[in-house]
């Protein structure tokens, strides 16, 4: 349990407000436009989220946005009105190519930004099989383009990400691992001196194309993980769609931090849409304070992970 005795105790909550694997038509409470994104983020912050992890998208139509301006148009807003550390998706969509994922990361130098440690199949066209009146076009084609893409994160990828924005901006990462050999491919990259702890590895379970969201594969990631990181290492987990709560409430239990958010799950409840982002963080909240855990601080979680502080980012 060495490797995760570093939160003291403290669970950080972090919160994916939008993402770019859900639909507007699949939720009436997607936030889509800057306005809305920004708005979510604060109230999710206020809940409790320490740490806000987010993607942009383009305000007509909703559609997953690799566009800094669109960015711009709430990154500073949320930093000014939280003091939640701000983490961009360098995953985007897997439709994006990696100069687009990386152009609002590059612009705004940000403390964390994700980077999602191999690439995979990450299929989203099973949610066409429910009969659905969509409300944009690009939506079924979307989803339907996951049944031949690739999510491309090749190890000249990945190199990539950590010398501009690790090594240029001196961004720390939410190392996204979606199945063991991801555990793997990182170590290598601690090996060769390229990341350095303490690291936070965000275990990802019920992706299609990825690891499962069994118990049994969260005590697998963990155990791996322990010995190839001992306690240079905090984990957190998220899991996807109705996989949400039950996985995260076990990694809590297990010493670890926890992910929320209408990116990886629309619910609250069964069979009930979450009306924002900060009805999950409340959620989970009452699961934490139910086991006698505390929610970190966005000060404790830059102290926990070596975070370079909100005051050192370009928006
Ligand atoms: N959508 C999650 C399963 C990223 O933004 O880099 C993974 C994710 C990827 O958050
Ligand atoms: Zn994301």
């Amino acid at each position: 349990m060495a490797a995760t005795k570093t939160t003291r105790g403290k669970v950080v909550v972090t919160c994916a407000v939008t993402g770019s694997v859900h639909t507007p038509t699949m939720s009436p409470y997607l936030p889509v436009t800057p306005d809305q994104i920004a708005a979510e983020a604060i109230a999710a912050a206020e809940a409790g989220a320490s740490i806000l992890h987010l993607h942009a998208r383009d305000p007509q139509d909703g559609r997953p946005s690799a566009d800094p301006d669109v960015f711009m148009r709430f990154l500073p807003r949320i930093k000014q009105a939280t003091d939640a550390v701000i983490n961009i998706s360098t995953g985007g969509s897997s439709l994006m190519s990696l100069d687009d994922r990386l152009a609002a990361a590059l612009r705004a130098e940000p403390e964390m930004c994700s980077l999602n440690m191999g690439s995979m199949n990450f299929a989203l066209f099973p949610a066409l099989d429910k009969p659905v009146a969509w409300q944009h076009d690009w939506e079924p084609q979307l989803l339907e383009a996951t049944r031949s893409s690739i999510f491309r994160n090749t190890f000249a990828d990945m190199e990539h990400i950590l010398d501009r924005l690790g090594r240029g901006c001196g961004t720390r990462f939410e190392f996204e691992c979606y199945d063991v050999g991801h555990l793997y491919s990182l170590a290598h990259f601690r090996d060769r001196g390229l990341v350095s702890g303490p690291l936070f590895i965000q275990f990802v379970f019920g992706v299609l194309g990825g690891i499962g969201a069994d118990p049994e594969n969260l005590a697998h990631m963990k155990r791996i993980a322990d010995k190839l990181f001992g306690d240079s290492y905090s984990f957190s987990v998220l899991a996807a769609g109705r996989h949400q709560m039950p996985m995260i409430t076990m990694a809590a239990a297990m010493g670890g931090n926890v992910r929320v958010g209408l990116e990886d799950s629309l619910y609250d409840g069964r069979g009930q849409l979450a009306r924002s982002n900060a009805d999950q963080v409340r959620r989970i909240r009452t699961v934490l304070e139910a086991l006698s855990l505390e929610v970190a601080t966005p000060a404790e979680a830059r102290d926990l992970l070596a975070l370079k502080g909100g005051d050192r980012v370009a928006f």
